[in-house]
Protein backbone atom coordinates (compact mmCIF):
# COMPACT_ATOMS: atom_id res chain seq x y z
CA UNK A 1 0.00 0.00 0.00
CA UNK A 2 2.91 2.60 1.08
CA UNK A 3 4.48 1.87 -2.38
CA UNK A 4 1.79 3.21 -3.92
CA UNK A 5 1.21 6.04 -2.04
CA UNK A 6 5.45 6.86 -2.32
CA UNK A 7 4.68 6.98 -5.91
CA UNK A 8 1.97 9.41 -5.88
CA UNK A 9 4.16 11.93 -4.42
CA UNK A 10 6.89 11.26 -6.03
CA UNK A 11 4.95 11.65 -9.26
CA UNK A 12 3.52 14.79 -8.13
CA UNK A 13 7.42 15.94 -7.77
CA UNK A 14 8.61 15.89 -10.82
CA UNK A 15 8.39 18.80 -13.61
CA UNK A 16 5.27 19.51 -15.61
CA UNK A 17 6.73 18.56 -18.47
CA UNK A 18 7.34 15.09 -17.40
CA UNK A 19 3.53 14.74 -15.73
CA UNK A 20 2.29 15.70 -18.83
CA UNK A 21 4.21 13.30 -21.00
CA UNK A 22 2.66 10.41 -18.84
CA UNK A 23 -0.10 9.78 -21.24
CA UNK A 24 -3.85 8.37 -20.89
CA UNK A 25 -4.90 4.60 -22.19
CA UNK A 26 -8.27 4.30 -23.74
CA UNK A 27 -10.74 2.66 -21.42
CA UNK A 28 -10.63 -0.67 -23.62
CA UNK A 29 -7.34 -0.92 -23.10
CA UNK A 30 -7.42 -0.94 -19.04
CA UNK A 31 -8.88 -4.20 -19.48
CA UNK A 32 -6.40 -7.26 -17.19
CA UNK A 33 -7.02 -10.37 -18.66
CA UNK A 34 -6.29 -12.16 -16.12
CA UNK A 35 -7.05 -15.85 -17.78
CA UNK A 36 -4.62 -14.95 -20.29
CA UNK A 37 -1.72 -13.08 -18.29
CA UNK A 38 1.43 -13.01 -20.16
CA UNK A 39 2.87 -9.95 -18.76
CA UNK A 40 4.70 -11.57 -15.61
CA UNK A 41 1.57 -10.74 -12.78
CA UNK A 42 0.43 -7.19 -13.65
CA UNK A 43 -2.07 -7.96 -15.94
CA UNK A 44 -2.80 -6.14 -19.04
CA UNK A 45 -3.70 -3.14 -17.12
CA UNK A 46 -0.28 -2.95 -15.79
CA UNK A 47 0.50 -1.00 -12.58
CA UNK A 48 2.46 -3.74 -11.77
CA UNK A 49 1.61 -5.42 -8.29
CA UNK A 50 -0.44 -2.89 -6.56
CA UNK A 51 -2.66 -3.04 -8.75
CA UNK A 52 -2.69 -6.92 -9.32
CA UNK A 53 -2.80 -6.89 -5.52
CA UNK A 54 -6.31 -4.84 -5.87
CA UNK A 55 -7.76 -6.93 -9.05
CA UNK A 56 -7.33 -9.72 -6.45
CA UNK A 57 -9.04 -7.76 -3.46
CA UNK A 58 -11.71 -6.87 -5.92
CA UNK A 59 -12.26 -10.55 -6.82
CA UNK A 60 -13.50 -11.20 -3.12
CA UNK A 61 -15.42 -8.24 -3.20
CA UNK A 62 -17.37 -9.15 -6.28
CA UNK A 63 -17.61 -12.77 -4.36
CA UNK A 64 -19.15 -10.97 -1.44
CA UNK A 65 -21.32 -8.82 -3.49
CA UNK A 66 -22.59 -12.36 -5.42
CA UNK A 67 -23.26 -14.16 -1.56
CA UNK A 68 -25.10 -11.18 -0.23
CA UNK A 69 -27.49 -10.93 -3.31
CA UNK A 70 -27.67 -14.63 -3.51
CA UNK A 71 -31.00 -14.49 -1.93
CA UNK A 72 -33.06 -17.93 -1.52
CA UNK A 73 -36.38 -16.99 -2.94
CA UNK A 74 -37.77 -20.28 -0.37
CA UNK A 75 -35.88 -18.79 2.40
CA UNK A 76 -37.66 -17.22 5.44
CA UNK A 77 -37.45 -13.71 4.35
CA UNK A 78 -39.03 -14.94 0.84
CA UNK A 79 -36.25 -13.81 -1.02
CA UNK A 80 -37.16 -10.31 -1.97
CA UNK A 81 -34.43 -8.13 -4.07
CA UNK A 82 -32.39 -9.51 -6.81
CA UNK A 83 -31.54 -13.36 -6.86
CA UNK A 84 -28.00 -14.25 -8.60
CA UNK A 85 -25.64 -17.11 -8.33
CA UNK A 86 -22.30 -16.55 -6.31
CA UNK A 87 -20.13 -16.24 -8.89
CA UNK A 88 -22.61 -13.91 -10.86
CA UNK A 89 -20.38 -10.61 -10.62
CA UNK A 90 -17.00 -12.51 -10.46
CA UNK A 91 -17.73 -14.21 -14.07
CA UNK A 92 -18.72 -11.23 -15.27
CA UNK A 93 -15.00 -9.38 -14.71
CA UNK A 94 -12.64 -11.68 -15.92
CA UNK A 95 -11.28 -8.71 -17.90
CA UNK A 96 -12.38 -5.67 -15.50
CA UNK A 97 -11.67 -2.51 -17.06
CA UNK A 98 -9.84 -0.81 -14.18
CA UNK A 99 -8.26 2.66 -13.61
CA UNK A 100 -5.46 3.21 -11.11
CA UNK A 101 -5.21 6.74 -10.72
CA UNK A 102 -2.94 9.52 -8.13
CA UNK A 103 -4.56 12.08 -6.83
CA UNK A 104 -2.71 15.51 -4.78
CA UNK A 105 -4.53 17.85 -3.51
CA UNK A 106 -1.86 20.87 -2.80
CA UNK A 107 -3.16 22.97 0.52
CA UNK A 108 -5.34 25.81 0.11
CA UNK A 109 -5.54 28.60 3.11
CA UNK A 110 -9.37 28.93 3.11
CA UNK A 111 -9.45 25.32 4.56
CA UNK A 112 -12.82 24.28 5.09
CA UNK A 113 -14.71 27.72 6.01
CA UNK A 114 -15.12 26.60 9.67
CA UNK A 115 -18.21 24.44 8.45
CA UNK A 116 -17.11 21.02 7.42
CA UNK A 117 -16.82 22.28 3.59
CA UNK A 118 -20.33 23.48 3.39
CA UNK A 119 -18.56 27.11 2.01
CA UNK A 120 -15.16 26.46 1.85
CA UNK A 121 -12.64 24.85 -0.29
CA UNK A 122 -13.32 22.12 -1.61
CA UNK A 123 -10.37 20.08 -3.01
CA UNK A 124 -13.41 17.73 -5.06
CA UNK A 125 -17.00 18.43 -4.99
CA UNK A 126 -19.91 16.02 -4.20
CA UNK A 127 -20.30 13.24 -6.83
CA UNK A 128 -20.80 9.55 -7.33
CA UNK A 129 -18.08 7.39 -9.06
CA UNK A 130 -19.28 6.14 -12.46
CA UNK A 131 -18.65 2.10 -11.92
CA UNK A 132 -19.11 -0.84 -10.14
CA UNK A 133 -16.80 0.08 -6.97
CA UNK A 134 -13.72 2.29 -6.05
CA UNK A 135 -10.92 0.60 -3.66
CA UNK A 136 -9.41 4.51 -2.49
CA UNK A 137 -6.53 4.66 -0.23
CA UNK A 138 -6.04 8.03 1.54
CA UNK A 139 -2.99 9.00 3.16
CA UNK A 140 -3.67 10.51 6.81
CA UNK A 141 -4.46 13.98 6.36
CA UNK A 142 -7.96 13.51 6.14
CA UNK A 143 -10.47 15.33 4.25
CA UNK A 144 -12.54 12.61 2.74
CA UNK A 145 -16.35 12.74 3.65
CA UNK A 146 -19.12 10.64 2.38
CA UNK A 147 -22.92 11.48 2.61
CA UNK A 148 -25.25 9.28 4.82
CA UNK A 149 -28.68 8.42 3.82
CA UNK A 150 -30.23 11.26 6.33
CA UNK A 151 -28.09 13.58 4.26
CA UNK A 152 -25.26 14.45 6.82
CA UNK A 153 -21.54 14.24 6.03
CA UNK A 154 -19.36 12.11 7.75
CA UNK A 155 -15.76 12.08 8.02
CA UNK A 156 -13.88 8.84 6.79
CA UNK A 157 -11.13 9.45 8.57
CA UNK A 158 -7.87 7.73 7.62
CA UNK A 159 -6.83 4.17 9.29
CA UNK A 160 -3.66 3.04 8.87
CA UNK A 161 -3.56 0.13 6.38
CA UNK A 162 -7.30 0.65 5.44
CA UNK A 163 -8.99 1.39 1.94
CA UNK A 164 -12.78 3.21 1.76
CA UNK A 165 -14.58 1.30 -0.73
CA UNK A 166 -17.11 3.26 -2.92
CA UNK A 167 -20.02 1.98 -4.25
CA UNK A 168 -20.82 3.26 -7.91
CA UNK A 169 -23.65 4.48 -10.14
CA UNK A 170 -23.08 0.96 -12.09
CA UNK A 171 -23.32 -1.30 -9.42
CA UNK A 172 -26.35 0.50 -7.97
CA UNK A 173 -28.11 0.36 -11.25
CA UNK A 174 -27.33 -3.17 -11.14
CA UNK A 175 -28.38 -3.93 -8.03
CA UNK A 176 -31.85 -1.93 -8.11
CA UNK A 177 -30.21 0.10 -5.91
CA UNK A 178 -29.74 -2.49 -2.74
CA UNK A 179 -26.50 -0.92 -3.45
CA UNK A 180 -26.53 3.09 -3.01
CA UNK A 181 -23.55 4.82 -4.55
CA UNK A 182 -21.92 6.43 -2.68
CA UNK A 183 -21.81 10.57 -2.45
CA UNK A 184 -18.24 11.70 -1.06
CA UNK A 185 -16.30 14.45 -1.60
CA UNK A 186 -12.85 16.06 -0.26
CA UNK A 187 -13.20 19.11 1.91
CA UNK A 188 -9.37 20.89 2.34
CA UNK A 189 -7.37 20.50 6.01
CA UNK A 190 -4.88 22.36 5.28
CA UNK A 191 -2.23 20.15 4.19
CA UNK A 192 -0.75 18.15 0.57
CA UNK A 193 -2.91 15.39 0.53
CA UNK A 194 -2.28 12.31 -1.90
CA UNK A 195 -4.50 9.54 -2.37
CA UNK A 196 -5.25 6.33 -4.71
CA UNK A 197 -8.00 5.51 -5.98
CA UNK A 198 -8.60 2.31 -8.15
CA UNK A 199 -11.86 2.56 -10.00
CA UNK A 200 -13.13 -1.08 -10.69
CA UNK A 201 -14.72 -1.78 -13.88
CA UNK A 202 -16.32 -5.28 -15.00
CA UNK A 203 -15.57 -7.02 -18.37
CA UNK A 204 -16.39 -4.07 -21.13
CA UNK A 205 -18.80 -6.61 -23.06
CA UNK A 206 -20.53 -7.33 -19.51
CA UNK A 207 -24.58 -6.46 -20.17
CA UNK A 208 -25.98 -4.42 -17.14
CA UNK A 209 -29.57 -4.19 -16.35
CA UNK A 210 -31.48 -4.04 -12.60
CA UNK A 211 -31.04 -7.51 -11.39
CA UNK A 212 -34.71 -7.49 -9.62
CA UNK A 213 -35.94 -8.00 -13.25
CA UNK A 214 -33.20 -10.13 -14.76
CA UNK A 215 -33.90 -12.65 -11.47
CA UNK A 216 -37.68 -13.43 -12.00
CA UNK A 217 -39.24 -15.83 -14.67
CA UNK A 218 -39.82 -14.68 -18.25
CA UNK A 219 -43.93 -15.16 -17.48
CA UNK A 220 -44.16 -13.02 -14.26
CA UNK A 221 -41.87 -9.90 -16.51
CA UNK A 222 -44.26 -9.33 -19.44
CA UNK A 223 -43.63 -9.36 -22.78
CA UNK A 224 -41.15 -5.82 -22.82
CA UNK A 225 -41.07 -4.75 -18.87
CA UNK A 226 -37.14 -4.34 -19.36
CA UNK A 227 -37.34 -0.83 -19.32
CA UNK A 228 -33.93 0.12 -20.35
CA UNK A 229 -33.67 -1.68 -23.51
CA UNK A 230 -32.71 -4.89 -22.16
CA UNK A 231 -29.29 -3.15 -20.40
CA UNK A 232 -26.53 -1.50 -21.91
CA UNK A 233 -22.70 -3.00 -21.40
CA UNK A 234 -20.34 -1.87 -19.16
CA UNK A 235 -18.11 -0.18 -21.56
CA UNK A 236 -21.86 1.59 -23.09
CA UNK A 237 -22.23 2.89 -19.64
CA UNK A 238 -18.88 4.46 -19.14
CA UNK A 239 -18.72 5.78 -22.76
CA UNK A 240 -21.89 7.51 -22.01
CA UNK A 241 -21.05 8.74 -18.64
CA UNK A 242 -17.54 10.65 -20.12
CA UNK A 243 -19.10 11.65 -22.69
CA UNK A 244 -21.70 13.45 -20.95
CA UNK A 245 -18.91 15.25 -18.38
CA UNK A 246 -16.76 16.38 -21.45
CA UNK A 247 -19.55 17.65 -23.22
CA UNK A 248 -20.32 19.58 -19.86
CA UNK A 249 -16.65 21.30 -19.76
CA UNK A 250 -16.68 22.06 -22.95
CA UNK A 251 -19.81 24.20 -22.58
CA UNK A 252 -18.41 26.30 -19.57
CA UNK A 253 -15.16 27.15 -21.32
O1 LIG B 1 -9.19 11.67 -3.01
C1 LIG B 1 -10.14 11.09 -2.50
O2 LIG B 1 -10.11 10.70 -1.33
C2 LIG B 1 -11.39 10.86 -3.29
C3 LIG B 1 -11.18 10.85 -4.76
C4 LIG B 1 -12.46 10.76 -5.51
O3 LIG B 1 -13.52 10.93 -4.99
C5 LIG B 1 -12.45 10.41 -6.93
O4 LIG B 1 -11.37 10.37 -7.54
O5 LIG B 1 -13.54 10.15 -7.48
Amino acid sequence: MEGAMDAARRFFRLDLETKMRVRRRKMRDECDDRDNDDDGGGGKGGGGGYQAELIELSDKLLLALGRSLNHDPNGPSGGGGAAVAEDYFVSRSRKPMCTLRLLHYPPVDDCDGGDGGASGSLGCGAHTDYGLFTILQQDSIGGLQVRNRGGRWIDAKPLKGSFVINVGDMLSRWTNSEYASTVHRVVSRGGDRYSVPFFFNPDFDAVVKPLRKEGLEESERGPDDDGDGGGQTALEILKDRYNGTFTKIEMKS
